[in-house]
């Protein structure tokens, strides 16, 4: 039931392109859809493994916000090594969330899951040492985003840490137009077709809204985090660690 598919949801042409859905059909591609399509994903994955082994303290949450499929999730719990922690892991996708707890049945690390339906505005974040936003805030509208991330920063003890992958956007059009270009190479390289991309970049206007890394930077530091940078960066794709 987890195997995952190659992803053919854009494969066909189609008479009209809905706004992009994470339902079933995406939940049952996904680890093959978001490693074809994010230039880093599964290096960004290990690494959070490596910043939860350092930042992780001694009977504290974790937070995955937006899990998917739990990817964060189960490299956090399978580097964790402090004692009395545990994950809490929220997507409000049902189909994600159903995928992701078997996933989570079939790993035998220590730390216990919790893994909750839901919007990830509405959570509480309590006694954190470390939460992950996975290129999920894009899709958060712009204008909650503050409070959002205010309300990570409120929920994280003196020393706690924040990953925040997105994909970006660039002031320099130029640049701009060269990182979707190269973006779109990626894509192809691995077998997407282009109207597969095509297809996918529609679905995704006005759903995944991108901002440029100085915007995030402005942001986390007005919402309470004290050191601010990019730790990983391939073409429009980034991620930040933002400490408390
Ligand atoms: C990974 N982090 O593999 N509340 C809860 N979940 C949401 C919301 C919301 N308001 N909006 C979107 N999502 C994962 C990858 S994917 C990224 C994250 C991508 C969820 C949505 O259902 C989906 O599962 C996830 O955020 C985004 O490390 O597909 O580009």
């Amino acid at each position: 039931m987890t195997n995952s598919k190659t992803d053919k949801v854009f494969a066909s042409p189609l008479a009209e392109i809905a706004g992009f859905k994470f339902d079933q059909r995406v939940a049952s591609v996904f680890p093959d859809m978001i490693k074809r399509s994010v230039p880093g994903y599964e290096s960004i994955i290990a690494m959070i493994g490596t910043l939860a082994e350092r930042y992780v303290q001694t009977d504290s949450r974790c937070y995955d916000l937006g899990c998917s499929l739990g990817a964060a999730t189960l490299s956090m719990r399978q580097h964790i090594t402090q004692p009395g922690c545990e994950i809490i892991a929220v997507d409000n996708s049902q189909a994600m969330i159903e995928r992701c707890q078997q996933l989570i049945d079939n790993d035998h690390s220590d730390v216990p899951v919790t893994l909750q339906l839901g919007n990830i505005q509405d959570v509480a974040i309590e006694n954190a040492s470390m939460a992950v936003l996975n290129f999920t805030l894009q899709f958060i509208p712009v204008a909650d985003r503050e409070a959002m991330l205010a309300n990570i920063a409120n929920g994280l003890k003196p020393g706690g840490v924040l990953v925040l992958s997105e994909k970006l956007v660039f002031d320099d059009q130029t640049h701009d137009e060269l990182m979707i270009d190269l973006h779109h190479s990626f894509k192809k390289g691995n077998g997407y077709s282009d109207l597969e991309v095509s297809q996918k970049r529609t679905a995704l206007e006005n759903v995944l809204l991108p901002e440029t890394l100085q915007t995030h930077r402005q942001r986390l530091k007005k919402a309470g985090f004290s050191s601010v940078d990019v730790w990983f960066q391939c073409f429009n794709f980034a991620s930040i660690i933002a400490i408390k």
